[in-house]
């Protein structure tokens, strides 16, 4: 089997989660390619080379320019803050790599359309990481959308909902300056949901958005953060957050369908939950993250009477990805996700074909997200 270098960009909570989807890829799935974790790179050499002697990375580097001028690197991993995916992707492109990139995938629209043009005139594979999709429940729902199982639909309802900032005394991380992350959760989170609402429904074509801020100025954080969304502050005073802290998205799609998005870091008890409903001519599916390995099924074409959402097990060989994984009923997680990502990457490289989510639906969901801001600043409805 031929093998593929990588070299992967950030190491901190999505450099584990990537680490971990290259190492078991090839074990549990049948990739056409073998990932070798060739070098990891980060500023901070100390704390590069600890997280390379436990992942496994046969080497380190501090800047990730050198990274990509090796001519034995075929693949780019970018697990850094968004406001670097730009010149990194570009320049890896340039040099031939095939990219693998967190999301979301830029600071606005100009970029991702330079990033998506950059790829294709170097003909490389670009991959943008809305793991979600390969949840096997939410491929199921792609599943029976797509065959016409719930008929035309009506609505889409999404909520994702976090509450590490609710403290006040959280520090003034990058997640919380424009500079560097964008926007709040219109980018971080609704970038997931819009991803997620374009693969399962279809294009929005219309979009009318609020957004609110509950804690404007906090304490500055350390220069390291360490990453998982904790950070200590670093005692020098205090800074303006200049993202909205919850964003409110009313959509409506060219098929018809009408939706809604709401995002926030302020939903005390929510600790990373993202949930869908879908509601159709002929049936309906809700889909919570925290229960990820269910799917609710209502079939409206049921037995009066006997009807009720049905809880579907997504762990049975006939579900995508599950029958690599163990017998039905035992249940997976969040980082099984990556290594679907990770195996989907490979086997296009290999095949030489596009994989999905990428930089070109990346473009369309930064649309949405943009035209939610724009939206929510100048008070009117933006049709796209
Ligand atoms: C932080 O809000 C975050 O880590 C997101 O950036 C991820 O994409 C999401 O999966 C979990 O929450």
């Amino acid at each position: 089997m031929k093998s593929v270098n990588i070299g992967i960009i950030g190491y901190k909570f999505m450099g584990r989660a990537h680490s971990n989807a290259w190492l078991k890829a090839p074990l549990f799935f049948d990739t056409l390619m073998q990932p070798v974790l060739k070098v990891a790179c980060g500023r901070h050499e100390k704390d590069v080379a600890a997280f390379a002697e436990k992942w496994g990375w046969e080497e380190i580097e501090t800047d990730w320019k050198k990274v990509i001028e090796r001519d034995d690197i075929d693949i780019i991993d970018i697990s850094t803050p968004q406001y670097l995916h730009y010149e990194i992707a570009i320049a890896a492109a340039r040099a031939g790599k095939h990219i693998f990139c967190e999301k979301p995938m830029a600071m606005d629209i100009r970029q991702a359309q330079e990033m998506l043009r950059v790829c294709e005139e170097n003909k490389v594979t670009h991959y943008l990481n809305h793991n979600y999709r390969r949840v096997p429940a939410v491929a199921l729902a792609k599943k029976l959308i797509a065959s016409g199982e719930l008929g035309s639909i009506y609505h889409w309802r999404c909520a994702y909902q976090q509450d590490w900032i609710t403290d006040p005394g959280f520090p003034l991380t990058w997640q919380l300056r424009a500079e560097t992350a964008k926007a709040g959760p219109q980018w971080d989170l609704n970038s997931h949901c819009v991803d997620l609402a374009q693969y399962l429904i279809g294009e929005i074509r219309e979009v009318t958005a609020m957004t609110a801020d509950f804690i404007t100025k906090r304490p500055l954080a350390e220069e390291q953060q360490t990453g998982n969304l904790k950070a200590g502050a670093s005692g020098l005073g205090t800074g303006e957050v200049t993202v909205e802290d919850a964003a409110l998205m009313m959509v409506r799609f060219s098929n018809g369908a009408v939706g809604s998005f709401e995002a926030t870091r302020f939903a005390n008890g929510r600790k990373n939950r993202l949930t869908f409903e879908v509601y159709g001519s002929e049936g309906s599916l809700v889909f919570n993250l925290e229960n990820l390995n269910e799917l609710k099924y209502y079939d409206n074409r049921g037995k009066a009477g006997m009807k009720g959402f049905a809880t579907i097990l997504a762990t049975d060989e006939s579900h995508p990805y599950v029958d690599h994984w163990w017998p039905a009923g035992h249940i997976i997680g969040y980082e099984h996700t990556f290594v679907h990502a990770a195996v989907d990457f490979l086997d296009a490289i290999a095949t030489n074909s596009p994989v999905t989510p990428n930089f070109e639906t990346g473009l369309e969901t930064i649309r949405v997200l943009e035209a939610g801001l724009q939206s929510a600043t100048e008070r009117k409805t933006i049709f796209l």
